[in-house]
């Protein structure tokens, strides 16, 4: 371009016959100009800085279906590699694994209030007096309903109030982003949100959930430990340990005024992801100082699985979630079994062209609920029946579906390349914090390999 074409000296070129006043103008709209233009150069050397950086930095994709522990590995990466901002977050669980309890007493209440043909339900009377069988235990577990409904309520309340969602199964859903965070009046000091200072009606409502589950804790834990509730629970074939976010046997602690979340309370809590959520971590201790990658979470609801393709390309490795958890069925679709689900999963990523060059680790998660499922006596053949009259043991099990993913591994994937496994419990901190570093390690060591050979 000429000099002469130039808009910026063309805007600012000297006209002919220019008064004092209109010079002063002239300079000062060009030291304005520049000051916009120095801006501009500085965010855009910033934006490139931030490729470059994203570029050099080790990208991790977690994928797996709902519920199957990405999240929870994530917090892993967190506690392993950022310990000191994992700590600053502690304050904002409480609110959430308070939530968590209390979602847990609403299912255990809808579970006893559930009537059907063969059930009486635990929670209405009986419908002609003295027929009920344990209309003593029911008057019992009435009371304590009533006693409830106000923190029930409150839950309501706060779900509307901080999270905009809730829905009928009462599960915190939270937006992509950190903003909920701050919502909860979270104060991270790189945050540009300006409405981090809760206001007083959020800060009431947050005391008075503490004030009455301290109130309310002496009633959860009767509810909990009811036999006739057990006892129901016991006949539907209901585990509510297996489910998400469950703290029932923690009432006493976390219904208490003083409660601070521990890490395993943090690992722990249920909120689902929605969308896609880029976390991006700089290591903090010496030993792992330099480390810097990108973690990116997804929610693995099927309606959200299409929004994962953009970022298949962008990865150096992909993290795998398949729980093998066999009797169990899809939250979003009652008909599908969870595994049966995780292996059509599984065999659509293998088989991904974008994801020909990318290595893909699976973590059978969950071993801890599979252990327990099998202790309990539940046996694999009548959910799958070509287990055959296998041992229904943990490590029979486990070589069994561990086998059908690797098949589909080796006949599906575009390139050969190498099965990689591991078998976790994700609320387990000690083995998979320590299980992390090593996985990071192996994807840092493998893409220089590739680089090197390229
Ligand atoms: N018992 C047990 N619970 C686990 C394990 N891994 C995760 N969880 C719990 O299971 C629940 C669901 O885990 P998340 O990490 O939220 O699942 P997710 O894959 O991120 O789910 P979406 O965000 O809905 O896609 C949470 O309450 C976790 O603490 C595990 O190995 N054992
Ligand atoms: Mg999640």
């Amino acid at each position: 371009m000429e000099l002469s074409e130039n808009p910026f000296i063309v805007a600012f070129k000297v006209p002919a016959n220019e008064t004092e006043e209109e010079r002063v103008h002239r300079a000062r709209a060009f030291q304005d100009a520049q000051r916009v233009s120095r801006q501009i150069d500085e965010n855009l050397q910033e934006t490139k800085r931030n490729l470059d950086r994203r570029k050099r930095a080790i990208r991790i994709l977690l994928l797996g279906q709902a519920e199957s522990g990405k999240s929870a590995v994530l917090k892993n990466f967190q506690l392993a590699f950022t310990p000191h901002q994992f700590q600053k977050e502690r304050d904002l669980w409480k609110t959430i694994i308070q939530l968590n309890l209390i979602s847990s007493v609403r299912t255990l209440l809808n579970i006893l209030n559930d009537v059907d043909s063969n059930v009486q339900s635990l929670l209405t009377p009986p419908r002609t007096p003295g027929s009920h069988p344990n209309s003593s235990y029911s008057n019992k577990l009435r009371r304590i309903h009533l006693g409830l409904s106000p923190l029930l309520s409150l839950e309501n309340d706060l779900n509307r109030m901080f999270f905009a969602t809730g829905g009928p199964s009462h599960e915190i859903c939270v937006p992509a982003g950190s903003r909920w965070k701050s919502k909860l009046g979270f104060r991270d000091s790189a945050s540009v949100h300006q409405d981090l200072k809760l206001t007083n009606a959020q800060n009431a409502i947050k005391s008075n959930l503490i004030q009455l589950l301290e109130a309310s804790k002496d009633d959860i834990d009767s509810l909990w430990r009811d036999a006739d509730v057990q006892r129901a629970l016991g006949e539907r074939e209901v585990d509510l340990r297996d489910t998400p976010g469950f703290f029932l046997d923690d009432v006493e602690r976390i219904a208490s005024a003083s409660y601070c979340p521990t890490d395993s309370d943090i690992v722990r809590a249920r909120v689902r992801t929605d969308g896609v959520e880029e976390h991006h971590l700089v290591a903090e201790s010496i030993r792992l100082k330099g480390n810097e990658f990108f973690i990116t979470d997804v929610s693995g609801a099927r309606s959200s699985r299409h929004s994962w393709i953009p970022f298949f390309d962008d990865s150096h490795a992909i993290l795998f979630l398949a729980p093998l958890v066999f009797n169990q069925m899809l939250e979003e679709d009652p008909r599908v079994n969870r595994l049966e689900d995780s292996l059509l999963l599984w065999k659509e990523i293998c088989s991904n062209v974008l994801l020909a060059n990318c290595n893909i680790i699976i973590f059978f998660n969950k071993m801890d609920i599979l252990r327990r499922i099998l202790e309990s006596g539940v046996e694999v053949r009548k959910f799958v029946p070509s287990y055959g009259n296998a041992p229904n043991e943990v490590e029979s099990v486990t070589k069994y579906f561990k086998d059908r993913f690797k098949t589909y591994h080796k006949k599906l994937s575009p390139k050969p390349r190498s099965f990689i496994s591991h078998e976790t419990s994700a609320i387990d901190i000690h083995s998979t914090t320590a299980l992390v570093v090593t996985v990071h390690d192996g994807i840092i060591r493998d893409n220089l390999e590739k680089s090197d050979m390229i």
